[in-house]
């Protein structure tokens, strides 16, 4: 469990035993006795912590969500795990778009100012949020980030979450959508492995497919998997490094600009 947001608690599931515990191996119930004595708060009060804070975000995202409207921005959220290229997409994103489009950039991550850094480095203004132990963005992080930047009227939003394919998916943060970057080195498997995030997203870009002739990766099997979570599921397949795929993705944020 995360202990910075409580998130999934109660939900934890303990399936297949060791050789040495095989006496155990129906009984899950021992094994979540042995773990609730670690535990800072009971179990009930533990949820209790996790839906106040749940809902209090839910508050101000609702709050950013209307500001966002009626200011015209289109705010997006890019999530993923750490390193799947959400940064470099950025900075070749706006690269492009803001010669003709007002953009601004708020970026999450525990510690540095390097991604901030380097979309600055594109003439794209941008803030930098550092979570410190936090493993995610929340929407007062969101909002309060927001009135520095002072985001121009009919302006693209992007907002990069802390890489973390579990808690950013809990967090709404008053954006239109979530899109999920999977790079092509992550394995097929993570859409199934991690559902929530794909689940809450309604793009996914597969990035980095420069490097498909050098992994074992099934591009069919993962966008299926994608599709088995999220049947409404979009997919770029991208490579944010050689730009195949740019257009699609410019052409996707044209159409949400329009939507
Ligand atoms: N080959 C290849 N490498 C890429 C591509 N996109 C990003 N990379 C590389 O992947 C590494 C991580 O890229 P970042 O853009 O920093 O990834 P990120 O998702 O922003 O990482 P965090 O912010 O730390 O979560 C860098 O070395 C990039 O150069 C791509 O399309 N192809
Ligand atoms: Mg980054």
């Amino acid at each position: 469990m995360c202990s910075t947001c409580g998130c999934a608690s109660g939900e934890t599931r303990i399936e297949g035993v060791s050789n040495e515990h095989s006496h155990h191996s129906h009984d899950t119930s021992y094994h979540s006795h042995e773990y609730s004595h670690g535990l800072p708060f009971a179990p009930r009060r533990l949820i209790d912590i996790e839906m106040d804070v749940l809902a209090k975000n839910n508050h101000i995202a609702a709050h950013n969500r209307e500001h966002f409207a009626q200011a015209s921005i289109l705010a997006l959220n890019l999530v993923s795990s750490p390193g799947s290229g959400k940064t470099t997409l950025l900075t070749h994103t706006l690269t492009r778009l803001a010669p003709h489009s007002d953009c601004a950039v708020v970026e999450g991550d525990q510690q540095t100012t390097n991604d901030a850094d380097r979309i600055r480095a594109t003439g794209v203004p941008a803030i930098q949020v550092n979570t410190g132990k936090g493993c995610h963005l929340d929407a007062q992080m969101v909002h309060d980030a927001v009135h520095q930047l002072a985001p121009k009227n009919n302006s693209l939003l992007f907002i990069e979450n802390v890489g973390n394919l579990v808690c950013p998916a809990s967090f709404d943060l008053g954006e239109r959508h979530k899109v999920a970057v999977l790079s092509v080195t992550e394995g097929e498997d993570k859409p199934l492995k991690y559902p929530h995030m794909f689940a809450a997203s309604r793009l996914m870009i597969l990035n980095k497919i420069d490097l498909l002739p050098y992994v074992t990766f099934d591009v069919d099997t993962c966008i299926a998997n994608a599709q088995q979570v999220n049947s409404e599921i979009e997919v770029i397949q991208l490579s944010a490094t050689t730009g195949e795929g740019m257009d699609q993705w410019l052409a996707w944020l044209e159409q949400q600009r329009c939507a």
